[in-house]
């Protein structure tokens, strides 16, 4: 089992050719416009259109500040009823809007949010149920909508990590009322940093445009407070360049998914997700596999910890669990999050990216093989 001589992270980004970029910052240079509705973002937000197959999207300078806005532009108040399993950001922006989280178990297989037991939790002041593709695996949607579509509930979906991912040849974004993507450099897909929201109501559309513009409307009206979440020229040329590369990068990951599924899936108390079904096409944007320590031999933990010794840095996507950090302690949690808590203590996602090389793949499992046989 050989270390590695420079660190293996989770995750690197793509970067397009540095001529690509080159040649069209000139252009930004040229045009002399940086932010604000500029040519470059104007006509990457057509190319987003038709890549979502609709018309109703909205484009940010983060993730984070699309969801609040969403959150906002829709009106969601009272209680909302939402995962702990995922990146914080999906509950601060509950928080932001002083909406109160309502922590829901998962589901053992894609580790979203179990439906059942969503509609368990609603109360009269329940307005939306705020679920998460969590590493691209989409929710239950037929199951969440049936709830949300009886309760008459808003169903809005962090698909922070699901850019590519389609569903019955459809784009992800057309189940549910919104879906908010995540542009960030560690994801699949980026433009640096960025965001966008895909909706179901082209009413929707102005309010958004004011609430990431200050809440203007022309030069001199503002019509309600809004702040400043706007998409810069840079950020929209990285998202527009990269648009092309999408099959290209899906398909490498997919190998590298398989290698280590190949090579791992068989080694006692490590599991995977179930394989994605036919009807699903995934983008292999992380790579969770759940160690029982029992039969693995090691704690996930000691996982971790014994690979960075190997300069392997794996993350505990995502641990802990939301409600247990400081900051979301005192929020009632009135269902026991039995399947969320044991994910949460046996997840790795391990590194994954599309300059990982094939023979370092190996590598990594002949160390975790060999880890867990010691
Ligand atoms: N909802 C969900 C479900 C999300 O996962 C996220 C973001 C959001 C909402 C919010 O969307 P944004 O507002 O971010 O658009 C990272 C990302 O910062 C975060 O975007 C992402 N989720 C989360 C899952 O992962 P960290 O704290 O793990 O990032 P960091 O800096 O430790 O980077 C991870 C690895 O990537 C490191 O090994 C270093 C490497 N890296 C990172 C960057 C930024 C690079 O090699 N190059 C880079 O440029 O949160």
């Amino acid at each position: 089992m050989e270390k590695f001589e420079k660190p293996i992270l989770v995750t690197r980004p793509f970067l397009p050719p540095l001529e690509e970029y080159c040649e069209g910052l000139k252009e930004i240079w040229d045009n002399q416009w940086l932010t604000n509705n500029g040519p470059v973002l104007q006509r990457y937000r057509e190319e987003l259109k038709d890549y979502f197959e609709t018309g109703n999207i909205c484009l940010f300078n983060n993730g984070t500040l699309a969801l609040q806005i969403a959150l906002q532009g829709m009106g969601i108040t009272g209680e909302v009823i939402t995962t702990p399993f995922t990146f914080v950001a999906t509950t601060h922006a509950l928080y932001w809007n002083k909406i109160r989280p309502v922590f829901c178990d998962i589901e053992p297989d894609t580790f979203t949010l179990d439906p059942a037991k969503v509609e368990e939790l609603i109360t009269p002041w329940t307005t939306a149920i705020l679920a998460v593709h969590v590493f691209g695996r989409p929710c239950l949607m037929e199951e969440l909508a049936d709830v949300a579509k009886r309760h008459n509930l808003a169903l809005i979906y962090d698909a922070a990590h699901a850019f590519g991912v389609r569903v019955d040849g459809r784009p992800i974004s057309h189940y549910g009322d919104l879906s908010m993507f995540s542009f960030h450099a560690t994801k699949l897909y980026h433009s640096i940093e960025g965001g966008m929201l895909a909706f179901k109501d082209p009413g929707l559309s102005k309010t958004f445009q004011y609430l990431k513009n200050f809440g203007f409307k022309g030069e001199t009206e503002v019509v309600m407070p809004g702040t400043n979440a706007k998409m810069n020229e840079m950020q929209a040329l990285m998202g527009s360049l990269m648009l092309k590369y999408m099959d290209a990068l899906v398909e490498k990951r997919k190998q590298i998914y398989e290698i280590y599924h190949e090579r791992l899936s068989e080694v006692p108390g490590i599991s995977f997700s179930p394989e994605p079904e036919s009807s699903l096409e995934y983008n292999y944007a992380y790579l969770p596999v759940q160690i029982d320590e029992r039969e693995f031999g090691m704690s996930r933990d000691a996982l971790y910890a014994k690979l960075k010794e190997y300069n392997v840095f794996a993350r505990r996507y995502f641990y802990p669990l939301l409600n247990d950090f400081a900051c979301y302690r005192s929020v009632p949690v009135s269902q026991p999050l039995s399947v969320a808590v044991k994910v949460s203590e046996q997840i790795i996602t391990l590194p994954i990216y599309v300059d990982l090389q094939e023979d370092s793949v190996h590598q990594i499992c002949d160390i975790i093989v060999g880890i867990g046989k010691n």
